[in-house]
C-alpha cells in the first residue's frame, strides 16, 4: 500500500531515489490512442513526461496535452486535502478536514441512506481515466454491495456502440496500423488531429503513398481542412450519405457480389432501402453538392484497399446509431474487409478479453436488481421525486472520474439537481471542478502518475500498464482506496475490499495478457489476424456482418439502418434557425486541461465559431460577445466569424468549465437530455439555437 504522506517526507523505497530515473506508464485519458508514458522523476518529483518510444502505436510521440502532464500534476492548484462544504452549494467555499473524519461522515450517511433504500444514492462516473483499476474495479465492489442505483454509462459512445453491435457483432475492426496501407481513408466524425492523433500519423503515411483522405464533417475542422476532399454535411444525415453510397455502388455494380453472398445478412432489404436513396436526395438533406456524392461512391466502390475512420462525433444526433449501422455496411457491400489496409474502425475496445466480472464483482448483488439510471439525464433524475415507475428519490451521489456539471446535456438542470440542499454529494477528484463546487464533500484523488493502473484501449490493440512514478502529492488518494476504507467503515468484509491495486491490475485480464511482459516493457499487444473479417467471421449471432438485425426487429425496431432526421431539424424552427454542435476544442480533453495555464492560454477563451453569412444577418463582428440561446438556456461567449462554421451551423467548441464563462455557463446549457435511437445516448450535436450579439 502507498504512504499517504508528502512526497517531500517519506516515501516508499522504489520512488525514493534521490537520482532522475524513468518510469513507465499509460496515458489515463478518454483518448482512442492510449499512448505509453514515460515518466522522468527527480527527488520524488515528475519533472518530465514523454511517450515511449518503443510502443509501436505511440511512436514516442504525444498529444500537446499530455505533453504537459507534469504541468497538470504539479499544479498549484491541485485538490491535497479533504474538504467538507461551509458555504451554500455551489459557491466552492470548503474547510478541510481529516481523512478519517470525513471518510467516517459518508460511511454514516449512505449507511443511514441505505437502511432505507441504498437506490436512493447513486454513483455517478465516466473516463476521467481510462484505467480498468481506478475506473470500475473497487467502486464497482463497492455499489454492488450497497445495492445503488446502477449507472448507465451512456454519455459517449453507446450509440454507435450499439449501431456496431448490431452489424458487425461488436466494438471491433480494422487494426488501426493498416491504415498505413490503404489507398483511400474516409475520415468519417472525427477531427482526428485533435482526438486520434496517432492515427492522423497513419493516414499521413498513406498521403505520401498516394492514398486519398475524404473528411466528411460538418465543420471545417484541422483534419478536414488537410484532406483533399471535405464533404462538409449538415449535422445528422451521415445515413442519407451512407444509404446514397449504396445506390450508386448497386447502379454502377460496384459490389463484391460473392462476400455479400457469403458474409452478409439482409441484403435483399437493404438493397430495395438504398435504392430510394439517390444522390440528388441525399445531397438534398446533407445540404451537399450531388457530385460530392457520385464522387464518394466511385472511389469507395473503385479503390482497393479502401477503410473508413469512423468516429464518435456523428452519433451525437438522435439517428446516431442508425448512422453507424449504415456506414458499418459499406466495407462488407465492397468486400473491403478482404484486405488488412480495408474495412472501417469505430473501436477496437471489443477485442479486449477484460474479465469484468472479477473486477466488479457482481456477485455481490446477491440476487437484488436495483434500478438504472441514465447518466445523460442526471438533470431531470436528480429533479424526480418519488414514484411508481422512478423508485425513491436521489439522495446522495458520489462522483468520481467525472464532471457532470460541465459535460451532461441540459446544465441549468443539472446544476438545479446538484444544488439540492437535501442532497448528500461526495466528489473524487484532482482539481476544483464545476462538481467540485457542489459537493458535501471532496476527496483528493491521486492522478495517473501516482497510482497502478492497466488500460485496454479503443483505437490500437495493446495493453498497457501503469506504475506509479510518484508518491501521493499531498493527502490524495486512490479511487481504490477511497472505496476501500469506505467499505471497511460500512462493515463489508469480503476479501474482495482488501485486494491491492497491483493485484488488481492482475485480476483484469486474468492469464489471459502476460503479466510479466507488462511489468518489463509496459505494454503487450493482442493476437488478433491482421484482417479479423476477411472470410467473415464476424462476432455477430450469425456470424455475418447484419445488414438486417434480427435482434433489433423482435425489440420491435427497424431492423434495418435507414436515416432517422434529427430532433431538432434546421429549418423546422423559426425562432432557432442555428444548428450549433459542440466538438472539443484540440487542446482540451473534455472538460479536462481547461484548468492547465499553458493549455488554456492557446484556446484562450470559450468561443462560437459562425459562418460570415450568418453574422452578417445579425449584425454580429468577429470578436464581439454574443448570447446563444434557445428555450432551455443561454450562454455568453465571443463570436469567431470563420469558414470553420458552414452556413446554418455553429460550433461551440468545448467543454469549457461554467465558472471560466462569461455567464457562468457553457455550451451544455444548451444541449437537451434526449435520447439517441440506439444506446440510450447523448444528442449534444442535435441542438437548435439563435445567436445574437449582446
Ligand atoms: N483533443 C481532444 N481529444 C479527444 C477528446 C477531447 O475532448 N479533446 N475527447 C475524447 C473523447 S471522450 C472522445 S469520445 C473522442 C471524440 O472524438 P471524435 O470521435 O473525433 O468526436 P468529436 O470530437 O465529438 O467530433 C469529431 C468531429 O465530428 C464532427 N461532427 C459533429 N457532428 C457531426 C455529424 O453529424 N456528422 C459528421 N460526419 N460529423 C460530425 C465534429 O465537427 C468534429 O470535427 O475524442 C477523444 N479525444
Ligand atoms: N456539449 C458537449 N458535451 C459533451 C461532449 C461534447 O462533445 N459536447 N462530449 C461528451 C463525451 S464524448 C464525454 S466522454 C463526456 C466526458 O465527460 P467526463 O468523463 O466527465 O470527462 P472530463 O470532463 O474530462 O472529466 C473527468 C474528470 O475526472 C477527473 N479525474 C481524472 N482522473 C481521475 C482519477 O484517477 N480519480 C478521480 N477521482 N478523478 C479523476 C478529472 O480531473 C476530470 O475533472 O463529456 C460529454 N459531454
Ligand atoms: S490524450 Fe491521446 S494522444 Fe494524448 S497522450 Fe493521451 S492517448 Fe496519447
Ligand atoms: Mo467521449
Amino acid at each position: 500500500m502507498a504512504s499517504w504522506t508528502n512526497p517531500n517526507d517519506e516515501m516508499d523505497d522504489m520512488l525514493a531515489s534521490p537520482a532522475t530515473h524513468q518510469v513507465r506508464g499509460a496515458c489515463p485519458h478518454d483518448c482512442p490512442d492510449t499512448c505509453a508514458l514515460i515518466t522522468t522523476v527527480r527527488d520524488g518529483l515528475a519533472i518530465k513526461v514523454q511517450g515511449n518510444p518503443a510502443h509501436a502505436a505511440t511512436a514516442g510521440v504525444l498529444c500537446t496535452k499530455v505533453s504537459h502532464y507534469a504541468e497538470r500534476t504539479n499544479h498549484p492548484e491541485r485538490l491535497l486535502t479533504p474538504l467538507r462544504r461551509v458555504g451554500p452549494k455551489g459557491s466552492g467555499r470548503f474547510e478541510p478536514v481529516g481523512w478519517d473524519e470525513a471518510l467516517d461522515a459518508i460511511a454514516n450517511r449512505l449507511t443511514a441512506i441505505a437502511a432505507r433504500d441504498p437506490q436512493a444514492i447513486l454513483p455517478y462516473s465516466y473516463c476521467g481515466t481510462m484505467g480498468l483499476v481506478q475506473g470500475e474495479s473497487m467502486a464497482m465492489r463497492f455499489f454492488h454491495k450497497l445495492g445503488a442505483s446502477f449507472l448507465d454509462r451512456t454519455i459517449c459512445a453507446s450509440a454507435g456502440a450499439e449501431g456496431l453491435a448490431q452489424t458487425l457483432g461488436g466494438k471491433v475492426g480494422m487494426k488501426v496500423e493498416f491504415f498505413a496501407e490503404s489507398r483511400l481513408i474516409v475520415i468519417w466524425g472525427s477531427n482526428s488531429i485533435a482526438s486520434n492523433l496517432h492515427f492522423w500519423r497513419l493516414a499521413n503515411v498513406a498521403k505520401r503513398n498516394g492514398a486519398r483522405l475524404v473528411c466528411i464533417d460538418p465543420r471545417r475542422s484541422e483534419t478536414a481542412e488537410k484532406c483533399h476532399e471535405h464533404i462538409q454535411l449538415m449535422p445528422g444525415t451521415d445515413a442519407a450519405l451512407a444509404l446514397a453510397l449504396m445506390h450508386e455502388l448497386i447502379v454502377n455494380d460496384w459490389l463484391d457480389a460473392d462476400y455479400i453472398a457469403r458474409h452478409t445478412v439482409g441484403w435483399e432489404g437493404l438493397r430495395e432501402r438504398a435504392l430510394r436513396w439517390t444522390p440528388e436526395r441525399a445531397a438534398q438533406v446533407c445540404g451537399v453538392p450531388v457530385e460530392q456524392v457520385r464522387a464518394l461512391a466511385r472511389a469507395w466502390g473503385t479503390t482497393k484497399p479502401a477503410a473508413i475512420r469512423l468516429n464518435y462525433g456523428m452519433q451525437r444526433v438522435r439517428g446516431g446509431g442508425n448512422a453507424v449501422r449504415a456506414i458499418a455496411c459499406l466495407p462488407a457491400l465492397t468486400g473491403a474487409w478482404r484486405h488488412r489496409a480495408g474495412g472501417l474502425l469505430l473501436s477496437s475496445s471489443g477485442f479486449f478479453p477484460i474479465d469484468k466480472a472479477a473486477l466488479q464483482r457482481p456477485d455481490l448483488l446477491a440476487g437484488r436488481t436495483p434500478r438504472t439510471i441514465n447518466m445523460v439525464t442526471i438533470g431531470d433524475d436528480l429533479l424526480r421525486p418519488a414514484s411508481p415507475g422512478f423508485g425513491p428519490p436521489l439522495e446522495a451521489v458520489l462522483v468520481y472520474n467525472s464532471n457532470p456539471l460541465a459535460v451532461a446535456p441540459e446544465s441549468g438542470k443539472v446544476a438545479r439537481g446538484f444544488a439540492r440542499e437535501d442532497l448528500f454529494t461526495v466528489v473524487l477528484e484532482q482539481f476544483a471542478t464545476d462538481t467540485v463546487d457542489y459537493a458535501d464533500y471532496v476527496l483528493p484523488a491521486t492522478t495517473q502518475l501516482e497510482h497502478w493502473d492497466i488500460h485496454g484501449a479503443y483505437g490500437h490493440t495493446d495493453v498497457l500498464l501503469n506504475r506509479p512514478a510518484i508518491a501521493p502529492m499531498g493527502q490524495s488518494r486512490t479511487n481504490t482506496d477511497v472505496f476501500r476504507g469506505l467499505a471497511r467503515r460500512m462493515g463489508f468484509d469480503e476479501p474482495c475490499f482488501a485486494e491491492s491495486d497491483e493485484s488488481l491490475c492482475r485480476t483484469a485480464f486474468g492469464d489471459r495478457v502476460d503479466f510479466r511482459q507488462l511489468l518489463e516493457q509496459g505494454f503487450a499487444s493482442l493476437q488478433i489476424p491482421d484482417a479479423p473479417f476477411a472470410d467473415g467471421n464476424f462476432p455477430t449471432a450469425s456470424g455475418r456482418c447484419e445488414f438486417f438485425s434480427e435482434r433489433l426487429a423482435r425489440q420491435g425496431l427497424d431492423g434495418l439502418p435507414d436515416h432517422l432526421p434529427n430532433y431538432e431539424v434546421p429549418g423546422s424552427s423559426t425562432r432557432y434557425p442555428l444548428a450549433m454542435i459542440s466538438p472539443p476544442a484540440r487542446n482540451f480533453l473534455n472538460s479536462s486541461f481547461v484548468n492547465v495555464r499553458s493549455l488554456r492560454d492557446i484556446e484562450v477563451e470559450p468561443l462560437l465559431e459562425l459562418h460570415a453569412g450568418d453574422a452578417a444577418a445579425r449584425g454580429i463582428v468577429d470578436g464581439s460577445i454574443v448570447r446563444v440561446f434557445n428555450d432551455r438556456g443561454e450562454y455568453l461567449c465571443k463570436a469567431k466569424v470563420s469558414n470553420r462554421a458552414r452556413p446554418g451551423v455553429v460550433n461551440g467548441l468545448g467543454i469549457w468549465w461554467r465558472k471560466f464563462g462569461l455567464a457562468g455557463t457553457n455550451v451544455n446549457q444548451l444541449t437537451s437530455q434526449k435520447l439517441t435511437d440506439l444506446g440510450r445516448a447523448p444528442v449534444f450535436y442535435d441542438c437548435l439555437v439563435e445567436v445574437q450579439p449582446v
